[in-house]
């Protein structure tokens, strides 16, 4: 079977055409439209399944957003320009006539990195830190969804009472400081209106806001990871995102967390599948779906 896999976040828009051995082929990005109306979302997947769907057979999308019978529905609508809501699966079949699943973009990578891990892992935890900072969490080797899709969300898990607003409605949530747009939000001056890609630029160049923004936010995933490590005794963590994934963020991630006590560590790694676990993972759930 060939699977096309969707990958929807708050920046960008991936999709590829995966076999059952998990190949990869024919990936193509997009920006996601900033705009409230699902008109542009639905135009957008429109081009960028269009030259993929005659070769697959069903769909599988990992999405940003809490995934509830096949609709998304944003938890912080901040980072889809304003969108609430989207019929995700049901606008994916009257586009490719093919079955579709979809499941959140955090867990679906949770699942392609819990399967690429080697060893006796029972217990892993999934973060990406993108646009938003999402989770997903394995428990004794089962993908936690939630009975309505909330299970992971640990971006809006609290960091500061007196922190930002996030776009979810609450004070000082991990999301709002740590993520992408975080990191850029919180920029001023000379940085003010540069987004977190630039921000990491100027932190290369030895800028210090943006070396300070940058460690902000990796203290603070430092510190959800400590908590993290106390709710689920994990053996790893595995850190993706264009975030987390840029040069010498785990690693600044893993000298804040070594300074929390012995009992909160966990092995830090960075996601093997790269910017691919959404794709990856969500193809492999629906692979597990018995048509
Ligand atoms: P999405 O949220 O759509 O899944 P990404 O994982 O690419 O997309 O995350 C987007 C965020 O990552 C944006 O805030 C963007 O500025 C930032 N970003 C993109 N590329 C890089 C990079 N090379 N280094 C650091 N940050 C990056
Ligand atoms: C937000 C939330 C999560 C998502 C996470 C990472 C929305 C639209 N999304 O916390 O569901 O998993 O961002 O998403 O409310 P990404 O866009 O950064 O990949
Ligand atoms: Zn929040």
């Amino acid at each position: 079977m060939t699977t096309l896999a969707i990958d929807i976040g708050g920046t960008k828009l991936a999709a590829a055409l995966v076999d059952d051995a998990l190949n990869l082929v024919a990936r193509r990005e997009l920006p996601t439209p900033a705009s409230k109306t699902p008109d542009a979302l639905r135009t957008a997947l429109q081009t960028l399944v269009e030259p993929l769907f005659p070769r697959a057979t069903r769909v599988a999308i990992a999405s940003t957003g809490i995934i509830r019978d096949g609709v998304l529905l944003a938890i912080n609508p901040l980072n889809l320009g304003g969108l609430l809501n989207f019929p995700l699966t049901k606008t994916l079949e009257a586009i490719t006539g093919l079955p579709t699943l979809a499941v959140n973009d955090a867990q679906a990578a949770a699942w392609a990195e819990y399967h690429a891990l080697h060893g006796d892992y029972r217990d892993m935890v999934f973060l990406t830190v993108s646009t938003g900072v999402g989770g997903g969490v394995i428990s004794h080797g089962k993908l936690l969804a939630g009975t309505g899709g909330l299970a992971g969300h640990l971006g809006h898990t609290l960091a500061d009472p007196n922190g930002p607003m996030c776009g979810c409605g609450r004070r000082g949530c991990v999301e709002a400081i740590a993520s992408g747009r975080g990191i850029a939000a919180a920029a001023v001056g000379e940085l003010a209106g540069c987004d977190a890609k630039a921000i990491f630029t100027r932190a290369g160049q030895g800028d210090k806001q943006a070396i300070q923004l940058i460690h902000r936010s990796a203290q603070t995933l430092a510190r959800l990871i400590a908590d993290v490590k106390a709710t689920t005794d994990c053996q790893c963590v595995v850190i993706g995102g264009s975030v987390g994934l840029a040069e010498g963020y785990l690693a600044r991630v893993e000298t804040c967390l070594a300074q929390e006590p012995a009992v909160y560590q966990v092995s830090l790694q960075s996601a093997h599948y790269r910017h691919d676990a959404g794709l990856l993972g969500a193809a492999l759930l629906a692979q597990g779906e018995k048509a």
